[in-house]
């Protein structure tokens, strides 16, 4: 027997279809998201300026991608170690401008074929990809963008939406999976402001005239993101989480929930959050990340609330298109290809770590009151032989195992990364 036929026999043991598990991970979509390759910069304006909107990267690790071909390569590199199926995840910035083309345009008049090469990119890989309008690191933030009280921002940044709303119909028509459109605005304030209601009607008519651009909602599915604070937005954010639940809730079958679990009081769960929203909404979409003390979007780790989240992802049928998973974090301290292969394959781990729980039996337990051996059960199960699953997955998928990947992201970076200036 080896090493995977006595793990496998363990689980088994407990009733679970090991095979079946593994099989079902490797045809659930996560999307990776392109911003991590470059510090959130993109290609449509100048690359020094800085971030807005209140997040932050902090850090200057050499080798950051400075154009899209050097992303593109970026992301190859990843996904040749990332075992499971990614998606292409896009922000507006990251529009390709050239000579065919027509050359720079704004944001409110970027089209389609401002992302051609994205989506031959991703053709050639068998990937699907989901988009996002950019309302953030740009000189029409005023510093508000769709809930601004000028006339002419807000003008600017719903045509922005707009356009997005027909760049990401042209991206599921492509590609042929629906593409995922989360906005997220940086609005807010950084003191106490005087009109707490107004900004989030303006946010709300804003929201109104976007989703008024056709769209199929099989294709294309909007969802909104809240956000807790930001740096400099610390007294008001106008997309707070109550705002947001409620934007979605009353527009059924135009527009999702999305969470950031970086975007809570610390104290709080997404967790728990994720089986309260679906007892509502059809779907749901979620951002991965790992907040530390702040929204500080570091790598996800295999953690108690990244396992946590995957659990409740799991045994509320997330796998079966409820829930849309993405990550998002951005760290600069490190290697940036390493940054996306540790965090896509760690909520990798932590959903196959959740398809391998004998979930009815827990359940069956907690409805009949065994609450002594759900503890006891639970428990034990963090001592599976889980590697020995995890490198066989690993091996099905024709990715590295664990120990092996770290050395080829050095060789990348020795030959590619640290030639970049
Ligand atoms: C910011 C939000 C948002 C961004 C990306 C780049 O706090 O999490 O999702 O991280 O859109
Ligand atoms: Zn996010």
């Amino acid at each position: 027997m080896t090493f995977y036929e006595q793990a496998k026999a363990r689980y088994e043991a407990l009733g679970i279809d090991v095979e079946a598990a593994m099989d079902k991970l490797a045809k659930v979509p996560i999307s990776l998201h392109c911003w991590q390759g470059d510090d959130v910069r993109g290609f449509d304006g100048d690359p020094s300026a800085p971030l807005t909107g209140g997040i932050q990267t902090t850090g200057n690790y050499p080798g950051r991608a400075r154009t899209p071909e050097e992303l593109m390569a970026d992301l190859d590199m990843a996904m040749s170690m990332c075992p499971g199926t990614p998606k292409m995840n896009l922000h507006a910035c990251y529009a390709i401008f050239d000579e065919e083309n027509g050359g720079w345009v704004d944001r409110d008049k970027l089209e389609p074929r401002h992302f051609e090469k994205w989506v031959h990119f991703c053709k050639k890989r068998g990937l699907g990809c989901d988009f996002n309008p950019t309302f953030f690191s740009h000189p029409k933030c005023d510093p508000l963008t769709l809930s601004s009280p000028q006339e002419e921002t807000r003008r600017f940044w719903i045509d922005h939406g707009k356009a997005c709303i027909r760049i990401s119909q042209y991206l599921a028509e492509e590609l042929g999976q629906p593409c995922i459109m989360n906005i997220w605005t940086g609005d807010g304030y950084k003191d106490i402001p005087a009109d707490r209601l107004g900004p989030r009607q303006r946010y709300q008519d804003a929201m109104d005239q976007i989703l008024s651009e056709p769209f199929d909602f099989e294709k294309v599915k909007p969802c909104v993101e809240s956000k807790v604070f930001g740096i400099g937005v610390e007294a008001y954010t106008v997309g707070s989480a109550e705002w947001a639940l409620c934007y979605a809730a009353m527009h059924p079958g135009k527009c999702i929930p999305l969470m950031d679990n970086g975007h809570y009081h610390p104290t709080e769960m997404v967790s728990d959050k994720i089986p309260a929203l679906l007892a509502f909404f059809p779907e749901i979409a979620l951002h991965i990340t790992r907040p530390i003390r702040w929204d500080s979007d570091h790598v996800v780790l295999l953690d108690d609330e990244t396992k946590e989240i995957c659990k409740e992802i799991v045994r509320c049928g997330g796998l079966d298109g409820r829930v849309h998973m993405a990550l998002d974090y951005f760290d600069a301290s490190i290697n940036r290809v390493a940054a996306w292969v540790l965090g896509f394959r760690n909520v990798q781990k932590a959903l196959l770590m959740a398809l391998l729980a004998p979930m009815e039996q827990l359940k069956n337990m907690q409805e009949s009151d065994q609450f002594t051996a759900l503890l006891v059960q639970q428990e034990e199960m963090k001592t599976l032989p889980f590697g020995e699953i995890w490198n066989e997955y690993c091996r099905r998928c024709g990715k590295p195992q664990d120990g092996e990947w770290f050395a080829l992201v050095m060789e990348y970076e020795r030959e590619i990364q640290s030639k970049r200036g």
